[in-house]
């Protein structure tokens, strides 16, 4: 896992269809696409994810879905994300089998700890910085905490939570894998350019300190 990773909010989207802000962003770089609903239903979630799956697939860029392995499975997607309160990591694996990417979020210590015995093909750590986009959060790691974590953990870092071109270097070079961003992308005027100052940034930061 390295690069760009998109995940998705419809309400910061402004006047444009998720469709459209995704299609931008895969255009100007992204590497994964992670569709997050909190409140749609299944229906339209469900449908929702195979129009962005058909955008995807010339792209080669995996669809990974936010905590319902229900709707994973019913879209066939490349993967899903879990969280703490979220099914639990080791049956999400025995139901979407071994090839699918699963990726688990960590807002503890111990939540850390605890991933090393799983096989997950990487870990969401959440949130780097506070963020408007969620609230709901243990408290943020700073980079202090990702330098801790990449010293620790065997898995792949996908880095949320604050991420934007200002501060992505700092936490490629604190031992971030992927940056994960919703609305440095979302709620950008030009998704596309978004995207990819974003992916040069992080590639550039990559090449000056490779992990
Ligand atoms: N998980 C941890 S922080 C976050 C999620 C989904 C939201 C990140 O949003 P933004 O706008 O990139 O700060
Ligand atoms: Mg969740």
């Amino acid at each position: 896992m390295e690069g760009l990773y998109l995940v998705t909010d419809r309400d910061l989207c402004g006047g444009r269809s998720l469709e459209e802000v995704v299609l931008r962003s895969i255009r100007g770089g992204a590497r994964y696409v992670q569709i997050r609903e909190k409140d749609q239903s299944t229906r339209d979630f469900i449908e929702e994810a195979v129009r962005i799956k058909r955008i995807l697939e010339p792209f080669h860029v995996p669809l990974i879905i936010n905590d319902r392995v229900d709707v994973a499975l019913a879209v066939k997607s490349d993967g899903v994300h879990v969280g703490q309160d979220d099914m639990p990591y080791t049956m999400a694996r025995s139901i979407m089998g071994p090839g699918a990417i699963i990726g688990l979020s960590v807002e503890t210590w111990k939540d850390v700890e605890e991933a090393e015995e799983l096989d997950c093909d990487y870990i969401g750590v959440s949130p780097v910085f506070e963020t408007p986009t969620k609230i709901d959060t243990k408290g943020a790691w700073g980079l202090d905490g990702l330098v801790r974590i990449k010293a620790f953990s065997r898995h792949p870092l996908v880095a949320i939570g604050g991420l934007n071109a200002a501060n992505t270097a700092d936490v490629v070079k604190a031992g971030a894998d992927c940056i994960a961003v919703v609305s440095a992308v979302c709620a950008a005027p030009d998704p596309e350019a978004a995207s990819r100052e974003l992916s040069e940034i992080i590639a550039d930061a990559r090449k000056a300190d490779p992990a």
